[in-house]
């Protein structure tokens, strides 16, 4: 069911060498660009009326107007199954509980007598939250968007997502509800890159967002990459993974079962295992077909991605050489199923979040842990951090020195400048104290 990458026996390349090594899914955001570009020009010229046109085309809906009516979020709740409601409000608490403990006081640095620099933390002023739809409807993720932002004290707040032709083209309500659950009451029944350009040009009806968050196709990750520079976006979120270093203590049936749970996002979605123990190896294979055929979403999602060139079973001679494979691919998900898990945890340096030991699975992260899900694929874990309350935060440098504090440093400021032939900086400074500068 999963191709083998047999790494044991000669000594590890390092790096980049052996990161070609490992499997990874072609997501190529860089050709969707080229399609995705006159569709945000559309919307930047053309505003609404561009979106109607595009419900129309890629969600087979007619829409009036692109704002869902705030009665349709409060009827959405109201339908909401009760039990479901519980545990969209549970995973809402224990994520607040975690993102709150994120927030960031203001410092302030003494650096000299009378020169002194804070730090203040200022949330990103207005924030568009992305939600897919189709095969993709994900209350959790719209959970683990809102929270962060919303802890971090972002002011306004929107979400976006697809018209659904099954829902009289409003979005799924479930995202609805969970949008009222969170307090989000501005929401636009509009998908795909097209929502990506209406967060970031403003429409007649939506304003414009200083960024824009939240999982999607390529077509989202391709407008979020147009954008990048103009907006702040969280990352390029790409199809899912994991990875999970094993050794001979843990539980074939857990590890197989952890594998799929992942490559049911999709045929692209990883699924890797990196094992020193072959007996391990051969067990969860052997669980995998049992397994997949008792669950859904098998030939279009589960089967392809555990048999594409993105996911396969690593074989590793020993814990270190694991360990520097995992941190060479950086997965999105990292399991540690290993004798003393929480310290090989410790010794991990590239991984989107971990998960540590036989009872922290990727679903509990992926809606109640409290930790965060949207995280860094592709091996952007090795320079990035999931989403969080940083994410939606600015740090701005205070600088605020006296006479003297400036008097003090002034020769070295001057000199500087000077050695960057840059006098009109030096001249900044000698103005102020007469053309004579202390110490010089
Ligand atoms: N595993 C996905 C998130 C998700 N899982 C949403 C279930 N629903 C990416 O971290
Ligand atoms: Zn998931």
């Amino acid at each position: 069911m999963i191709s083998r990458i047999d790494l044991r026996g000669d000594a590890l390349p390092e790096g980049p060498a052996l990161r070609a090594l490992l499997p990874r899914a072609d997501f190529d955001v860089a050709a969707a660009l080229e399609k995705v570009r006159p569709i945000c020009e559309d919307v930047h010229h053309r505003g609404d009326a561009a979106l109607i046109e595009y419900a129309e085309k890629f969600d087979g809906v007619r829409l009036d107007q692109v704002r869902v009516p705030a009665a349709a979020l409060k009827e959405a709740l109201a339908g909401l199954d009760p039990v479901v409601r519980e545990a969209l409000e549970e995973s809402i608490r224990r994520a607040r509980a975690v993102h709150r403990e994120q927030r960031r006081a203001p410092h302030t640095v003494q650096v000299a007598p009378g020169g002194k620099v804070t730090e203040k933390w200022v949330p990103v002023e207005r924030v568009g939250l992305y939600a897919p739809g189709g095969r993709s409807v994900y209350p959790s993720s719209v959970i683990m968007n809102a929270v962060p932002a919303q802890e971090a004290g972002v002011e306004s707040m929107a979400l976006a997502s697809p018209p659904q032709a099954d829902f009289g083209g409003l979005p799924h309500p479930t995202i609805l509800a969970a949008c009222a659950l969170l307090g989000i009451d501005e929401v636009y029944a509009v998908g795909g890159a097209q929502a990506v350009a209406m967060f970031a040009y403003g429409t007649e009806t939506c304003a414009p967002a200083n960024m824009v968050t939240g999982p999607g196709n390529i077509w989202v990750a391709a407008a979020k990459r147009y954008f990048t520079g103009r907006i702040g976006i969280d990352t390029e979120a790409g199809p899912t993974e994991i990875a999970v270093l094993a050794d001979d203590t843990a539980d074939p049936a857990h590890v197989a079962s952890d594998l799929i749970s992942q490559a049911e996002h999709d045929p692209l979605a990883a699924a890797v295992l990196v094992t020193d123990s072959v007996a391990l190896a051969d067990a969860v294979d052997k669980e995998l077909a049992p397994q997949v055929a008792a669950t859904k979403h098998v030939e279009d999602r589960i089967v392809p991605a555990l048999q594409g060139r993105q996911s396969a079973i690593v074989l590793v001679d020993g814990l270190e050489e694991g360990l520097r494979v995992v941190d060479a691919y950086g997965a999105e998900h990292l399991e540690i199923q290993t004798a003393d898990a929480a310290a090989v945890a410790d010794r991990v340096k590239n991984a989107g979040a971990i998960f540590v030991g036989p009872w922290a699975p990727v679903s509990l992260g992926d809606y109640c842990a409290g930790s965060n899900h949207v995280l860094p694929t592709g091996g952007c874990a090795c320079h990035s951090s999931g989403l969080s309350v940083q994410s939606f935060l600015r740090g701005i440098h205070i600088v605020d020195y006296t006479r003297e504090a400036l008097a003090d440093v002034a020769h070295h400021v001057v000199t500087l400048a000077e050695a960057e032939d840059l006098p009109a900086h030096g001249a900044a400074i000698k103005a102020r104290f007469g053309w004579k500068v202390p110490g010089q």
